[in-house]
């Protein structure tokens, strides 16, 4: 191969193994102009793991944890200003406004292009630049894609290598000229001779940037997850979301990249169905996915395919198959324990990072809700000195675990499948303690659709902003549609058409409504279970239910029960359907639509008066 020579920074030292010139020329241009000390081709092996995270506990980013109470596992603790996604300094850089869309940054290329030119000169001086090589989905899957990640953080080296498949083998499916998405990354803080590193290195300024035309993602400033894994919201969501709509617009099939888990459900008799559902950021995907039924629901089986993201594409058959096209889990840690998710807690207890966690004095871990009682002491995420009476947060609320998949006791045997698993249902499900009830079938497709894209939702601490406040969030997607999200909405709209009767049911939940107290009223968790298994039996054909302004319920009887303390009333606090509640939330369905209103499908438009007649009757 052709090594450019590079003037004034590190040598390149391609690999023998690499045979794609390409490739090899774009990782040349960008160290040119980031201008890094070193460069790193990580290979993904076991070795270089170990070798990265001892690199980091030399320079104080990570600490290992105590080996008899989580054996090969590290802290993280980042900057208190990097701490979750940056919404507000995201972009979709289309070639025009419309294609991006009302809900998306805008600015034009080209003006964008010359911005990050200015912040990526020299951005990496003083350190390593790492060349990461990895695969969205099973490698050489049909439906999975590459990307390529140059970063200066080796935090993201590692963390790439748990959450994607990552290595040296990814080259072997590239060959000489396949197709991959460039990410650049950097934190932003480039070293001088003799300057001393900080633990967390980010930078004030920061910029999450998507060209959906070349398929190219730039980020900087940011070390923290979403904003820097970039396999994961930048390429699998924003870029291929663009990628599944682009094929439909050349006359494909087209398919969809949703912010969705996928999990398998088998009852007692062996009847197994998939369903994959979508929820805002750090609303209990996790959780679900890994769900334990309660003891009455003895012999069902819930196993995960996916907790974050799912590719899903039309089959030969017209059913609609999923993959997960991620390979470990970045989920939050608070909250987490023994009652919520036992799968997840087996699942964390060796070979994980944990991120802006608390540490206890014998070297392990603690976050809220690990533990009905907090330890008499603590080191915060802060680094700082904490106990009960700090009456501070030990742990960040958006506080992570990174875990591979295969550590998941309840991992779905279908899970590394290729041709990915075909879909029963999809479930939305928002935050909202008021207003929508506990689960609600659509009675057609188009009906759903407008479910998932009305769907109002309590924000949460996943992103730098208010926390609490309801935002509409379409599909649980407003922060990671690569393109207008009308157009977005058409596409469902069309996949659905491609084939009504092999398409799965829609049903919209919501775990969580208040009383009067501000208490969730529905237990959830393993609880879900009853939901799901009342879906299950919808899709079946022997679920009763009753019909009302915007879909179908089950009443108190169409649901299992056995085991769980659980009233008519309360049955009622949380499924009845308030009409002044609902005529001012189809007042925030028109605002939306007003501000969608470029290439807002008309069958939205309808189903919109349908049910405000059906309101005014
Ligand atoms: O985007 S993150 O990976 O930081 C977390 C999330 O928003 O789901
Ligand atoms: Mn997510």
């Amino acid at each position: 191969m052709n090594q450019p020579v590079l003037q004034g920074v590190a040598a390149l030292n391609v690999p023998a193994y690499l045979k794609h010139q390409r490739l090899i020329n774009w990782v040349a241009e960008i160290a040119a102009l980031t201008k890094p000390a070193h460069i790193v081709w990580c290979d993904g092996s076991q070795e270089e793991y170990e070798r990265l995270c001892a690199d980091m506990v030399a320079a104080g980013t990570l600490q290992k944890l105590n080996p008899a109470k989580r054996p090969n596992c590290f802290l993280a603790l980042s900057d208190p200003s990097d701490v979750a996604r940056v919404e507000d300094r995201t972009y979709i850089c289309s070639a025009t406004r419309e294609q991006a869309g009302p809900t998306n940054n805008w600015i034009a290329p080209a003006e964008m292009r010359a911005t990050l030119h200015g912040l990526f000169d020299g951005c990496m001086q003083g350190r390593t630049m790492y060349v990461v090589p990895f695969s969205m989905g099973p490698l050489g899957s049909p439906i999975a894609h590459i990307g390529v990640e140059l970063s200066d953080s080796p935090y993201v080296a590692v963390n790439m290598r748990i959450m994607t498949r990552m290595g040296k083998a990814v080259y072997e499916v590239l060959g000489s000229d396949g197709e991959f998405v460039p990410a650049v990354h950097s934190v932003g803080a480039p070293l001088a001779a003799g300057q001393a590193d900080v633990a967390w290195p980010c930078n004030p300024t920061k910029y999450i940037v998507h060209y959906p035309e070349t398929r190219e993602i730039w980020s900087y400033g940011s070390g923290y997850g979403g904003n820097a894994l970039l396999g994961k919201k930048c390429c699998a969501l924003r870029i291929a979301s663009t990628m599944g709509k682009q094929e439909a617009a050349a006359g494909g099939s087209g398919w969809l990249a949703e912010h969705m888990l996928i999990l398998g459900v088998e009852s007692p008799e062996g009847k197994k169905h998939y369903v994959a559902a979508a929820f805002p950021s750090a609303c209990g995907k996790t959780n679900f996915a890994m769900m334990i039924p309660p003891p009455a629901f003895n012999g069902w089986k819930v196993t995960t395919i996916g907790d974050d993201i799912a590719w899903i594409k039309p089959g030969q058959d017209g059913r609609l198959y999923a993959i997960n096209p991620e390979a470990g889990y970045f989920g939050v840690a608070p909250g987490t324990n023994e009652q919520t998710n036992a799968n997840c807690m087996a699942s964390m207890r060796a070979n994980t990072i944990f991120t802006n966690v608390a540490l206890t004095d014998d070297g392990d871990v603690w976050w809220e809700g690990l533990t009905r009682q907090a330890p008499a002491h603590l080191i915060d995420w802060q680094g700082k000195d904490w106990t009960p009476a700090s009456g501070s947060k030990a742990a960040h609320p958006n506080s992570r675990f990174t875990v591979a998949a295969t550590q998941n006791p309840v991992l779905d045997p279908a899970w590394d499948d290729p041709a990915g698993v075909p879909l029963s249902a999809f479930i939305f499900g928002g935050r909202r303690s008021t207003t929508v009830p506990l689960v609600t079938q659509a009675r057609n497709w188009t009906e759903g659709v407008y479910m998932a894209a009305t769907m109002g939702s309590e924000t949460t601490a996943a992103a730098a902003a208010k926390v609490g406040v309801v935002r509409r969030d379409p599909f649980a997607m407003l922060p990671f549609i690569g393109y207008n999200m009308s157009d977005y909405f058409q596409h469902w709209l069309d996949i659905g058409a491609s084939n009504p009767a092999a398409m799965p049911k829609i049903f919209c939940v919501n775990w969580f409504r208040t009383d009067a107290e501000g208490r969730f009223v529905w237990p959830g968790f393993g609880d879900n279970m009853r939901v799901l298994k009342w879906m299950l039996d919808r899709i079946e054909g022997n679920a009763g239910g009753v019909d009302h302004l915007f879909g179908t319920s089950p009443r108190f009887d169409d649901m299992n029960w056995d085991g769980l303390p659980f009233t008519r009333a309360q049955f009622e606090q949380i499924t009845s359907i308030d009409g002044a509640a609902w005529h001012d939330e189809v007042k925030l369905h028109d605002e939306l639509f007003d501000k969608l209103a470029y290439h807002l499908p008309q069958a939205l438009v309808d189903t919109r008066l349908a049910l405000q007649s059906r309101m005014a009757a």
